[in-house]
């Protein structure tokens, strides 16, 4: 990992012992034995989720696009663990982890993945095109960098109405070179909205690297032209996320205004379901996994602290398993919309 450039907004007291790093040398959060178990099962709960979306999509149940958000995990859950209900969500495409975290049901998930009447947007939206009011969750956008607007937008509402909210909107690494969010940026800036800026650094924009793509790849500083302060994360770990996450959202929420964080990510799957996967080779996939991977971090901590067994971790595994199995079943048995949906849910 690149190490951690920051123009870092406050600094952070130290335990007596030395305390805990990030890969990069940024801090982490101190979890106690509840917050490890929870971000084990909520990132679990994706990565079971997006294998099983990526089988019901080889069997031809799920049509258009899938982005599956493997090997990212990390990112949604630290960042989740540290908001506030009110506080709001908005993506782009590589969206059911985002959903997840925000606590949508996995049921209406894999319904709407799978074009089904109880799908959240009724079967009308699929993977890309899913909201939830009362989760905070303002999509699933397939538009690269359009949500960075809209998540302005939800900002401005924010310090309009006073609601001590913060809006937080994901985008790629790729979208990051899209004009729209730096026009985003100055509006935030000049009005100091409430909205935390997060880059999802996966170093691939389809089959693009950013070494071949970007000026600046160091993508927690391109806010600096504004004075918008970012950070950078190691996305891999979930402890980093979440210590960030706090930082980011006092900033927001003490009216400083936006702030970026670039969380350094990698994803294992293709970029949708056909990549021919020439950009990459299998051994920086691997080396990722077997180094980096968020589930394993936390697993491995559990086990050597003694906070859970082998059989504990089992058990949770197969909790998770049921419950993405039952949302598949129920997705499966779900009928298809009635054709008169075609005319409800539009502007005409
Ligand atoms: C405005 C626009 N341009 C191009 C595309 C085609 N497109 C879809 S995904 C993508 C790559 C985006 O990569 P990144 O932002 O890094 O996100 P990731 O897929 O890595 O999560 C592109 C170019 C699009 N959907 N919208
Ligand atoms: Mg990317």
């Amino acid at each position: 990992m690149a190490p951690r450039k920051t123009a870092t907004v406050s600094s952070r007291k130290t335990a007596a012992k030395p305390a805990a790093k990030a890969s990069n040398g940024g801090p982490v959060a101190d979890f106690d034995r509840d917050e490890e178990l929870k971000a084990y099962r909520e990132m679990l709960l994706i990565r079971r989720f997006e294998e099983k979306a990526g089988q019901l999509y080889g069997m031809g149940f799920i049509g258009g696009f899938c982005h599956l958000y493997i090997g990212q995990e990390a990112v949604v859950v630290g960042m989740q663990m540290a908001q506030k209900e009110g506080d709001q969500v908005i993506t782009a495409y590589r969206d059911h982890g985002h959903m997840l975290a925000t606590g949508m049901e996995a049921r209406g998930v894999m319904a709407e993945l799978t074009g089904r009447r109880s799908g959240y947007s009724h079967g009308k939206g699929g993977s890309m095109h899913m909201f939830s009011k009362e989760k905070h969750f303002y999509g699933g956008h397939g538009i690269v960098g359009a949500q960075v607007s809209l998540g302005t937008g939800l900002a401005f509402a924010n310090r309009y109405r006073g609601n001590g909210n913060v809006s937080i909107a994901y985008f790629g690494d790729g979208a990051a070179n899209q004009g729209q969010v730096y026009e985003s940026f100055n509006m935030a800036a000049l009005w100091k909205l409430p909205i935390v800026y997060i880059v999802e650094n996966n170093r691939y924009a389809m089959g693009t690297s950013t070494a071949r793509a970007t000026a600046q790849s160091n993508y927690s500083l391109r806010g600096s032209g504004f004075g918008i302060p970012g950070i950078q994360v190691d996305g891999m770990d979930v402890r980093a996320v979440k210590a960030a996450a706090d930082e980011a959202l006092e900033h927001c929420r003490s009216g400083k205004g936006p702030i970026i964080l670039e969380m350094l990510t990698y994803r294992y799957r293709g970029h949708s379901m056909s990549d021919p996967a020439k950009y990459r080779s299998k051994d920086e996939v691997q080396k990722m996994r077997s180094e980096h991977d968020p589930i394993e971090q936390v697993k491995a901590r559990l086990i050597e602290k003694g906070w859970a067994s082998e059989d504990d971790l089992k058990a949770i595994d197969k909790d998770v398993r049921d419950i993405v199995a039952d949302s598949a079943d129920f997705a499966q048995a779900d009928p298809e919309p009635d054709v008169s949906e075609l005319y409800t849910d539009i502007l005409l």
